[in-house]
């Protein structure tokens, strides 16, 4: 009966880091706009070094999550972002405007 409870308790743990490692933030990452583009639900932005996209910083274009984020902001805003590889595109998945 312990081996089992043991077994179980071993189970429960990898479980619950594989759920703390899905469930581990973005990091906001510190960065200027400086191009929305409507038509392709694309952003420039001038940003700071993407460590969980192992990324130096540079100026690029990442697609947006949805169409609100380019209303959200507009070029020569500062602001901090996540960004994330969604399928295959780099993504801002937040944004916010910093003052
Ligand atoms: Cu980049």
């Amino acid at each position: 009966m312990k081996k089992i409870t043991v077994a179980f308790a071993s189970i429960a743990i990898a479980i619950g880091t594989a759920f703390a490692a899905l469930a581990q933030e973005v990091p906001m990452v510190a960065g200027e706009v400086t191009k929305i583009n409507t038509d392709t639900g694309k952003m420039t932005i001038k940003h700071e070094p993407i460590p969980n996209l192992d990324m130096g910083a540079m100026t690029m274009v990442f697609k947006a999550k949805d169409d609100e984020m380019l209303s959200a902001v507009k070029p020569g805003d500062k602001v901090k972002f996540a960004a994330e590889r969604v399928n295959g595109q780099i993504t801002v998945t937040k944004i916010e405007p910093t003052k």
